[in-house]
């Protein structure tokens, strides 16, 4: 005999038991009541008429978005529960339109001038640094603390509160995320990077365990100033390209919630006339939207690889709202094709940990491109080409 779970309950029954663990009530049964009413009442206040998807808790816990940030109200996940959230951080009030908050008292490290130029080369990669303005950007690297670790060390458990968010100056590290009570590794960091921004962002717990897989370093900017002006960022952001990311045919089977988490982590990029955007063979760790301006892709022939620039064959053409660079990254392979701008290119950048947590159900229309790839591949080089050995 074969028993039906009904849709929802054992993530309804997981969030539950967590919540009960982290919080540790004095009586059981009287908190299940308050937990199960307060869901009940959420349900009923924030869910829209109709909307019949079942929702799973646990993921709401990933994606809950912030209670004190305006503009994140307008995408909040459906379901807003006190008890899934994050329990013991204080919830500071913030307001991204509010100047009041700019009067706040600046943190500063103090750092010597060595550490200070260490830290900004760490920095000047970082996706979510990109649209600071000079002055915000001086307030966030004054603010920001180093941090030496041992191989071994957990820098972040899945499931605690979000307290930095870490810039990696050097050192490699494991991420682990764990579902449905297993704990997979799901990716890693090798000498660059950051992680610990989505706690902080959404009020949400950890949603990942980062351990160091080496001895490292890495630099640390506290809870509030990543508030005060990467959330406060980040609201101009949705506001500059909320219109622009509606538009795009790659992004239509995403949620709107999940399509401004997408406008959270891009960063805008601006490359002159000619400039080298993707270099064929390097390894990726970024994905591409045009957001003006045109890309030439363009592909080396055999005997180029050793050297010889006028191997390069133009292969595509990228303009406003189409995307490039998902290839290398789809199929864990170095970069099939080079990508150059043509007069002044705005791309919006997204880094590959993003990439593979936010576009997991666009998969299929990337794959579809993917595959006419390969038919144009052998089109313009023939079967036997090297070229296509290398990418296939
Ligand atoms: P955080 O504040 O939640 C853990 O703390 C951090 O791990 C998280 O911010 C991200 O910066 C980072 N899913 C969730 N968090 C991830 C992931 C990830 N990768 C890195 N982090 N996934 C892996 C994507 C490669 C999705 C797994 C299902
Ligand atoms: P990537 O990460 O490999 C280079 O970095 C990017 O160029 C690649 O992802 C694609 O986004 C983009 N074959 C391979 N890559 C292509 C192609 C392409 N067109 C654009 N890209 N072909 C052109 C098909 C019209 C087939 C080769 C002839």
């Amino acid at each position: 005999m074969s028993v039906e779970v009904p849709a929802g309950l054992r993530e309804l029954l997981q969030a539950f038991a967590l919540e009960a663990l982290r919080r540790q009530p004095a009586d059981v049964l009287d908190f299940a009541l308050q937990y199960f009413a307060d869901l009940r009442d959420a349900r009923g206040e924030v869910r829209e008429p109709g909307a019949a998807k079942a929702v799973s808790f646990a993921q709401e816990t990933l994606s809950a978005n912030s209670e004190d940030d305006e503009d994140d109200e307008e995408f909040a996940a459906p379901i807003v529960n006190r008890f899934v959230r994050r329990a013991s951080v204080c919830a500071e009030a913030f307001n991204p339109d509010d100047e009041e908050e700019d009067k706040e008292p600046r943190i500063t490290c103090p750092k010597t001038d060595e550490q200070r130029q260490r830290l900004q080369e760490a920095c000047k990669d970082i996706l979510l640094f990109k649209n600071l303005d000079l002055e915000q950007m001086s307030q966030v690297l004054d603010a920001m603390f180093e941090k030496f670790v041992e191989a071994g060390e957990h820098i972040i458990d899945q499931g605690d509160d979000g307290d930095n968010f870490y810039v990696i100056e050097s050192g490699t590290y494991n991420i682990f995320v764990k579902m449905d009570g297993v704990e997979r590794s799901v990716g890693s960091y090798d000498n660059r990077g950051s992680f610990g921004e989505l706690a902080l962002m959404y009020n949400t717990p950890r949603a990942a365990t980062i351990v160091a897989t080496s001895a490292g370093a890495l630099w640390c900017l506290d809870r509030l100033t990543f508030r005060r002006i990467i959330v406060k960022n980040n609201s101009n952001k949705r506001k500059m390209y909320e219109a622009f990311i509606e538009t795009l045919p790659l992004l239509k089977l995403l949620e709107p919630s999940e399509r401004m988490k997408v406008v959270d982590v891009l960063s805008s990029k601006v490359y002159r006339d000619g400039e080298q955007i993707i270099s064929q063979g390097d390894t990726a760790d970024c994905f591409y939207i045009v957001e003006s301006g045109l890309v030439r892709i363009t592909m080396k022939r055999g005997e180029s690889k050793k050297g010889l620039e006028n191997g390069e064959v133009d292969i595509a053409q990228c303009s406003r709202g189409q995307y490039f660079g998902e290839l290398a990254l789809v199929t864990s392979k170095p970069r099939a094709a080079s990508a150059y701008a043509v007069d002044n290119v705005k791309c919006l950048v997204m880094d590959i940990q993003a990439f593979e947590r936010l576009l997991g159900p666009c998969m299929d229309i990337m794959k579809r491109n993917i595959a006419h790839y390969e038919e144009q591949l052998r089109t313009l080089f023939g079967s036997q080409s090297e070229t296509e050995d290398e990418n296939a």
